[in-house]
């Protein structure tokens, strides 16, 4: 970032008027009020990040509040209020980042110049400041959301919402049944097509008033670092999986063909994206049974362990919590467990989708998931306290650095976590006996586990934001909206979806993260820094045997070095919190590469001879 000499010869009125606006609660852009000639100064950047800070932590109470009271209560005048309160907070934070722009060169101290720069990202989907944008752009939003949360499907004589088809992708082993479920809730979304392009239309419009050259280009420009040089990071990342991913794609294609015939699934070509045990084939660990190998120990199926163990939504996030207190960090407030929602509502509509919440940025966090009792929902909770326990930890920060470091940050801290759900700790928790611990010789079969939900996970991610940033720097045209992401689905994944799509097909909306705009570079970025995070956690507990078997579970020296880099929040750049943990100041694979080492070396040796690739 540059910036250019401070200006010093400020007329002593304006300060009057800085000073005033820090006293007062009058809104922040005063503070930055017009000038004349003279330049802003370093002291009315600071007055106007603080009371900027101080509106927007009151704006968000408002809108974290109608938030939660739409997503959990989905209705007529909970989406009224959702977009008057949701048009309101653009108009708000626009016209906070838009201030800010006036200090971008000026010569400002680092944390006002942090604090100035996180005021110009403070917002996912901006609208230009012509009357009614906002107002347009909210009612889309909500009506997009709307359409994916109390999305139905005609299955089997009955009406069936997301999180069973979900459940039943995972068991279902009928390739016509699968292709009916995938084909069906693929065209709930069709409907969302036009609203999305309109949205990139006004939300691209606010981008460029705010000096951005589109939204994408905003999206990668929150990572501390220019937008460019993170896109050629991620590629890195990237590059430093995709040859496990090609492996894995090759021996999970060899046994779904041994399994469904070569009609079905023909060696030399995609995967059929609904035969990979789960919607969006981001996550495959429901096909281990499928996919064992051959010969290979059997391991313990962790939904038997919990379903025979009696367990419930709320033990399982008692059961998570207990994790986190083992490390020293708090026990979640009672408001958590009266307020959260932990099962679906049966007596109205909710948003489904798992989230963890901070509604008064101090002690109100809840989470909200319609929680079955499945080893994915175990890890789930998981995840979601994560973000719940990063709340708790940077509460005590400035608004402005109430936040992940990044974005992935937030999202690997839960994953983390339940990376240390290992058969050891199984054992510490009374869900596994100590003769059920699998033996060295089932490493393979562990880590292929995990490698169905870590590996595969990283090419979807990477192509659900790369078909955004190219639609919204315009290489994608809303008439290409389709064939573009299964352009890029098969060029990253390997997949290709089970027929042929009709022309009016949005099959991007199918995902909760596009039909609710929410950016997914921070899971691919999750994915590998949780792999940091686990090794270097192990690392200082002293742990010798092979990474994966290790857990941190009741280490309460870890827990303390852990929480430091929680207690930052967003008030250094990431770089400072990894090291604060980690030791390290890059993002690199490396820690996820040793990992499953041992596992690449199997299916190299399985995949000999085969002609892998698509
Ligand atoms: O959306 C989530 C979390 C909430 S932040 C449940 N995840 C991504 C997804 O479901 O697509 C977690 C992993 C990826
Ligand atoms: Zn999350």
């Amino acid at each position: 970032m540059t910036s250019k000499p401070l200006l010093k010869a400020a007329a002593s009125w304006l300060a009057i008027i800085a000073f005033t606006a820090a006293c007062a609660t009058t809104p922040a852009e005063n503070a930055a009020a017009p000038t004349g000639e003279a330049a802003p100064t370093a002291a009315q950047a600071q007055t106007y990040a603080d009371a900027a800070n101080n509106e927007l932590a009151e704006l968000s109470e408002l809108e974290n509040r109608t938030a939660w009271s739409y997503e959990t209560n989905i209705n007529h005048d909970t989406e009224w209020l959702l977009q008057r309160v949701g048009a309101q907070a653009t108009q708000a934070r626009v016209r906070l980042a838009s201030g800010a722009g006036r200090f971008a060169n000026v010569e400002l101290p680092p944390d006002t110049r942090r604090k100035i720069d996180l005021l110009r990202l403070a917002l996912v989907l901006p609208a230009p400041q012509r009357e009614g944008a906002a107002d347009e752009l909210a009612q889309i939003t909500t009506r997009l959301s709307s359409m994916y949360s109390t999305g139905r499907i005609d299955y089997r004589g009955a009406q069936v919402s997301l999180d069973d088809l979900e459940t039943w992708m995972g068991s279902e082993r009928d390739p016509a049944r699968l292709e009916e479920m995938w084909t069906k809730w693929h065209a709930v979304a069709t409907p969302m097509a036009g609203d999305y392009a309109r949205l990139v239309e006004i939300a691209n419009e606010g981008a460029r008033d705010l000096g951005f050259a589109n939204v994408g280009q905003m999206w990668l420009s929150n990572y501390d670092m220019p937008a460019a040089e993170m896109e050629t990071e991620v590629q890195r990342l990237w590059g430093q999986m995709q040859p496990f991913y090609e492996q894995l794609h090759c021996y999970v294609r060899g046994r779904l063909n041994q399994r469904y015939g070569d009609a079905i699934v023909p060696l030399d070509q995609p995967i059929r994206a609904d035969l990979l045990g789960n919607m969006w084939a981001q996550d495959w660990q429901t096909l281990m049974p499928l996919v064992r190998p051959p010969g290979g120990r059997a391991t313990y199926d962790t939904t038997q362990l919990l379903v025979r163990a009696g367990y419930d939504a709320r033990r399982m996030t008692e059961t998570a919590e207990r994790f986190y207190t083992s490390l020293g960090l708090p026990e979640l407030p009672d408001t958590f467990w009266e307020r959260s929602v932990l099962t679906r509502p049966r007596d109205r509509e909710v948003v489904c989708h798992a989230s963890a919440w901070d509604l008064d940025n101090q002690e109100d966090i809840r989470v909200k998931q319609c929680i079955q009792i499945n080893a994915e929902h175990f890890q789930t909770i998981h995840h979601e306290l994560g973000h719940n326990y990063y709340q708790r930890a940077y509460r005590a920060q400035p608004y402005l650095y109430q936040n992940g470091a990044h974005d992935g940050f937030h999202e690997a801290i839960g994953d983390f976590i339940a990376l240390n759900i290992t058969p050891d700790y199984l054992t510490q928790i009374n869900l596994l006996r100590r003769n059920q611990i699998p033996p060295a010789s089932a490493d393979v079969s562990l880590l292929m586990e995990r490698a169905l939900e870590k590996i595969s996970f990283l090419p979807f991610a990477l192509s659900v934001d790369q078909w955004r940033w190219q639609v919204f720097d315009g290489r994608t045209t809303p008439a290409e909206y389709n064939a573009d992401w299964w352009a890029l689905r098969l060029r990253n994944q390997g997949i290709a979806p089970p027929n042929a799509r009709p022309a009016d097909a949005f099959d991007p909306g199918a995902k909760y993260h596009i039909a609710n705009n929410v950016p997914y570079l921070r899971y691919f970025l999750s994915f590998v820094l949780q792999f940091q995070f686990y090794e270097a956690a192990c690392q200082q507990a002293g742990w010798q045997g092979p990474l994966h078997r290790c857990t941190v579970y009741g280490n309460r020296e870890v827990g303390e070095r852990f929480n430091r880099m929680l207690e930052m929040g967003a008030s250094h750049p990431w770089p400072d919190a990894l090291e604060a943990f980690t030791g390290t100041r890059r993002m690199d694979g490396g820690a996820m590469v040793r990992y499953f080492t041992p596992l690449m070396s199997y299916l190299q040796a399985q995949n000999a001879g085969k002609t892998c690739g698509w």
